[in-house]
């Protein structure tokens, strides 16, 4: 079916005047479609859902629809304007949240949010700080939607402990003879195989407790308002699951708070920038709202470690099973992202007192 069509299955206003490649998700396939109608214009964003990644697509969209009403219900009580600051899902003309066409490949629609802006690094550290308090009051939003209405639509999708094991797998079966070229990365997890479960653990016991969580909380999955500069509306909803609160802030520090791009090369570039840090402990405890416990801060610094050390396992697990899973641009791409994770966790474990101090500063507030 041609591009046209396909978009035209969902309710959009006007014909489609442009189509064209937006954004920078490792996961899905992102289109800006601009439409006219008598002159006006309309911009949506549409998505082939990755059903490599999602399988069950109806859970998925039955999590944002629940999710996205419920967050504007939320921003309308408190006089704020739900088509800016949550996502808007376009249904198909028949009513379904998504398409799924004969091929089995699955589309969506969202209006597109005007005069916003996503930033893949920080250039200003207001804007670090407005994401933190996005993400901190997305959770706070949250804090009441019932979470068994929840499906879990990657399983153990944060279970540290078993992105090792999935690793350990891909080194034994070395799908593409490239273990031999990563001996150093694998011995850099090995030396930390006995922290995996930290985090886990702590919530098995009780000692953290399962919240709804964004649980991909990167800096280009929030939108910042280009009129006032504020957090306008967090994005991204594939993996809003229960989860920890110390990883979504952990997310958000190994992409944000890192000097260098997640894909740098040039390893000399990558460090925690702790002033990047200490604003997002800033914005993420403002936005959370006094709700979090003394545990959940007291972890907040393992979850930036542990977030970074499991997302460069993934890479790696990843560039071992012959890069299936994230989306890719060049050779070594995921190697390449890897290292970078890497060489932040050891950053981070340099600075590791220094961490700990922010988070106690701003406890004592
Ligand atoms: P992925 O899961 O692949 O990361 P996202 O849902 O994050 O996909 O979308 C990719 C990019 O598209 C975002 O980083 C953002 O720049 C842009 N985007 C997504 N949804 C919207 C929206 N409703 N309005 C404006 N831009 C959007
Ligand atoms: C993916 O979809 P995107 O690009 O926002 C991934 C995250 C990783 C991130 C690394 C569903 O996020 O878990 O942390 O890449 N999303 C999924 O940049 O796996
Ligand atoms: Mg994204």
């Amino acid at each position: 079916m041609k591009k046209q069509e396909l978009i035209q299955k969902f309710a959009v206003e006007g014909n489609v005047v442009n189509i064209r490649e937006y954004g920078n998700g490792h996961i899905n396939r992102t289109e800006l479609v601009e439409t006219e109608q008598d002159g006006r214009k309309k911009r949506y964003i549409f998505q082939q859902i990755n059903t490599d990644v999602f399988k069950d697509v109806d859970s998925l969209m039955e999590n944002i629809t629940g999710i996205t009403s419920y967050l504007r219900k939320c921003i309308e009580r408190q006089g704020g304007d739900p088509d800016r600051e949550a996502l808007q899902v376009i249904p198909v003309r028949d009513g379904r949240s998504y398409y799924r066409a004969s091929d089995g490949s699955c589309y969506r629609m969202y209006l597109f949010i005007t005069d916003a802006v996503c930033y893949d690094a920080v250039s200003r550290p207001e804007d670090f700080y407005e994401s933190a308090q996005a993400f901190g009051n997305f959770q706070a939003l949250l804090a009441d939607y019932p979470a068994d209405r929840l499906h879990e639509t990657i399983p153990d999708f944060h279970h540290t402990g078993k992105r090792f094991e999935a690793l350990c797998r891909a080194v034994r079966e070395d799908a593409c003879g490239r273990v031999s070229t990563v001996e150093n990365e694998i011995a850099f997890v090995m030396a930390r195989e006995g922290e995996m479960t930290v985090l886990t653990d702590l919530l098995e016991k009780g000692e953290l407790p399962l919240r709804v969580t964004h649980n991909d909380t990167k800096l280009n999955n929030v939108m910042i308002d280009c009129q006032t500069g504020k957090g306008l509306c967090v994005i991204d909803l594939d993996t809003v699951m229960p989860g920890l609160s110390v990883y979504d802030f952990g997310d958000s520090i190994r992409f944000g708070a890192n000097t260098a791009a997640e894909d740098e090369t040039d390893l000399k570039k990558v460090s925690l920038d702790l002033e990047h840090y200490e604003v997002f402990v800033k914005g993420y405890l403002k936005g959370c709202r006094g709700s979090l416990t003394k545990k959940e801060l007291a972890m907040l610094p393992v979850g930036a470690k542990l977030m970074t050390l499991e997302c460069g396992i993934r890479f790696l697990t990843d560039y071992l099973s012959g890069d299936t899973y994230f989306r890719v641009h060049r050779e070594r791409h995921n190697l390449d992202r890897c290292r970078t994770q890497f060489a932040l966790v050891a950053d981070m474990e340099r600075k590791w007192e220094k961490m700990h101090e922010i988070v106690k500063k701003y406890m004592e507030k």
